[in-house]
């Protein structure tokens, strides 16, 4: 009798991982306006009023790094699969909506979430990303075909009108003081007319599902994943201090059992501390990134220094330039992998963003009974 062989499986972010997805860099456009990209790129950045393809230097010099990284993690017994990326400069539409182009599939974590055998599409929440699933259908066709025990789910696309999102958002001079204000007071572009979410705004404990509330997921959808996950439960939780909070995976970064690192410019707040630290977690301060800018024409922030990918309990990749954040996971007993990764930031984030977890040894835990 032939053995049934599982190919999808993951319940947290630290167990040893052997089995990932990493994106891709072809195509990538800069996508054009639209309310809810509008609101999370930077007021004063170089992206704004302009969009299009990216030259392709740069897509060459981001791909080298991501076919660098995705052989570093080979070299480790790591199994590495990479999506088909489609044409993202063409327009596309809905019958609410037209947008000029699309964005592309360099980080796979916004738009897959694993959770044990499950691969769930997650709604996204930008028209630009609309049909970034296609990217990874070839691949969750296969795990579907090849492990009958692994499911994929896809959760209800958003419809994306103009209902959900906030006018006030629609400037590009509110201001930091007020925009961190409207975060503070969890009055974010996102409305709640309909369920959104990305996957990178959820971390995986076990049992335990904690989502940011933010730009780019909404308490809808939140609401959504917590009847989708019956048997895990889902904590909301909010980071005063980020202007543009888009993604976890920058802010709150679990290390292995026991251990997070915060941002220290945007704390969890007390209340939601205690879910952690009730059950003897340690969350301390991440170490200060080594930039003082993202590099040219990148959404994030340059808290992509924390955007690490653990690849077991004692073994971390980080960005080869974030020297302080090398140390400070050094001096905590990680063994740190360096992996040059800056020049290609601008194409969808950090070394988290650009994988998506398919296989990680062990089983499903509950760390906060
Ligand atoms: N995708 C993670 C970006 C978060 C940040 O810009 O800080």
């Amino acid at each position: 009798m032939s053995k049934i062989k599982t190919i999808v499986n993951s319940w947290n972010e630290w167990d040893p991982l052997k089995h990932v997805i990493v994106g891709k860099a072809d195509g990538t456009c800069i996508p054009a306006p639209e309310p809810a990209l509008d609101a999370k790129v930077p007021e004063d950045s170089d992206m704004r009023g302009q969009f299009g393809p990216r030259t392709k230097d740069t897509v060459d010099k981001a791909n080298q790094l991501l076919d660098n990284f995705s052989n570093i993690l080979i070299k480790r017994g790591i199994k590495v699969d990479r999506p088909d990326p489609i044409n993202f400069n063409q327009k596309t539409s809905t019958p609410d909506w037209e947008a000029d182009t699309m964005f592309g599939c360099m980080p796979p974590r916004d738009v897959l979430l694993t959770v044990g055998n499950e691969i769930l599409e997650a709604t996204m929440s930008y028209r630009c990303r609309w049909f970034e699933y296609l990217c990874y259908r070839p691949l969750l066709k296969k795990y579907y075909d090849d492990d009958p025990n692994m499911k994929h789910e896809s959760a209800p696309k958003p419809r994306l009108t103009d209902a959900d999102y906030r006018k006030d958002y629609l400037s590009d001079k509110i201001g930091i003081q007020k925009r961190l204000k409207w975060t503070e007071d969890k009055f974010f572009v996102t409305t709640e007319e309909e369920p959104l979410f990305d996957a990178a705004d959820v971390l995986r404990f076990g049992k335990d599902l904690v989502v940011q509330h933010g730009f780019t997921t909404n308490l809808k959808g939140i609401d959504w994943l917590k009847r989708h996950y019956k048997d895990h439960r889902v904590h909301a939780v909010n980071f005063p201090g980020d202007p543009y909070p888009i993604h976890i995976d920058a802010t709150f970064t679990p290390i292995k059992e026991g251990l997070i690192i915060n941002n220290p410019q945007r704390k969890l707040p007390k209340e939601q501390r205690k879910l952690f630290e009730n059950n003897g977690w340690e969350i301390i301060d991440s170490a200060q990134p080594a930039h003082n800018e993202p590099p040219p024409l990148c959404y994030s922030s340059t808290w992509l220094s924390m955007n690490v990918l653990v690849l077991d309990p004692k073994t971390v990749c980080v960005e080869k330039s974030e020297v302080y954040q090398a140390d400070q996971l050094d001096r905590l007993g990680m063994e740190v992998i360096p992996v040059d990764m800056r020049d290609a930031y601008a194409f969808g984030g950090g070394l988290h963003c650009c994988t998506a977890d398919v296989y990680r040894e062990g089983e499903l835990k509950d760390y906060f009974p």
